[in-house]
């Protein structure tokens, strides 16, 4: 299931871009899409007119990705931080996914993506959860790429947490904690089925991880560009990809 080819995939976009021409497609990309609110003041609109234009290009990116052959995008959409913002703030972001779903969740089970979420949702309206949920239950059965988002997630929150599995797990008797090792914690994060992200990107110009992945991103490479992410077009994916491709990763070792 998450074996295609990206090497051998036509380009249906037909838009003169050759997706072949990239040697080395990350199987995982992440995005901390960042900018939306900036983008909206610059132009003298309310900040929910950035999250709605941010939400558009979410679709176009999905789109590249999808077209690129690559396995999983996960996308930070809201963090565990972000609930601090005014609550009319607030309350608009958590109509994004069923407003993202209305015009798109056809498309997605047509493209054969599975849509997933990680964490803690839980605690979003129920009106976000039923959105998402129906989003999961029926891209369930696909096998395309993953479409994996960041809601209400927090790294530090996702990593306490599976400390504390573990520590169950000790006090249970069913580990003994001398035999601790980097696979029994990632085990327990949110991203257990999947592996790391080879590109993280990061739109509007922070040069911060910003309480995003910070156990998946130790190898992962980095790209952070100063366009905010409502003006993020497919160019600007490729150009990351593109710089990704041009690296070969070492993970502390040396070049063959
Ligand atoms: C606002 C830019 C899509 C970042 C993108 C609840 C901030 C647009 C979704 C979405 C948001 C989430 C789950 C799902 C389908 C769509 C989304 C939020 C914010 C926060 F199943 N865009 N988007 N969710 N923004």
């Amino acid at each position: 299931m998450l074996e295609k080819l990206a090497s051998q995939q036509h380009n249906p976009s037909g838009d003169g871009v050759d997706v072949n021409a990239f040697e080395n497609i990350p199987r995982h990309v992440a995005i901390i899409m960042d900018g939306n609110g900036r983008w909206a003041r610059r132009r003298g609109l309310p900040r929910i007119a950035g999250h709605r234009a941010g939400m558009n290009v979410v679709k176009k990116i999905v789109r590249a990705a999808d077209r690129l052959g690559i396995e999983i995008l996960t996308l930070y959409a809201f963090s565990t931080e972000n609930w601090k913002r005014p609550k009319d703030e607030v309350d608009y972001l958590m109509r994004l996914p069923e407003q993202f779903l209305s015009s798109y969740l056809k498309e997605l089970v047509e493209k054969n993506v599975q849509v997933r979420v990680m964490g803690d949702i839980e605690r979003l309206p129920a009106h976000t959860r039923r959105a998402v949920d129906k989003a999961m239950a029926d891209t369930a059965a696909n096998d395309g790429m993953v479409l994996n988002f960041a809601l209400n997630y927090g790294s530090r929150h996702e990593i306490t947490e599976a400390v504390r599995r573990l520590a169950i797990d000790v006090r249970e008797g069913r580990k003994d904690p001398e035999d601790i090792t980097e696979k029994d914690i990632a085990k327990y994060l949110l991203t257990n089925v999947y592996p790391d992200p080879d590109l993280l990107i990061r739109t509007s110009g922070e040069i911060r991880l910003s309480n995003f992945m910070l156990w998946q991103l130790a190898y992962t490479e980095l790209w952070f560009t100063d366009v905010y992410w409502p003006d993020f077009t497919e160019d600007h994916f490729h150009e990351a990809i593109r710089h990704y491709s041009g690296r070969s990763r070492r993970y502390g070792g040396v070049k063959e």
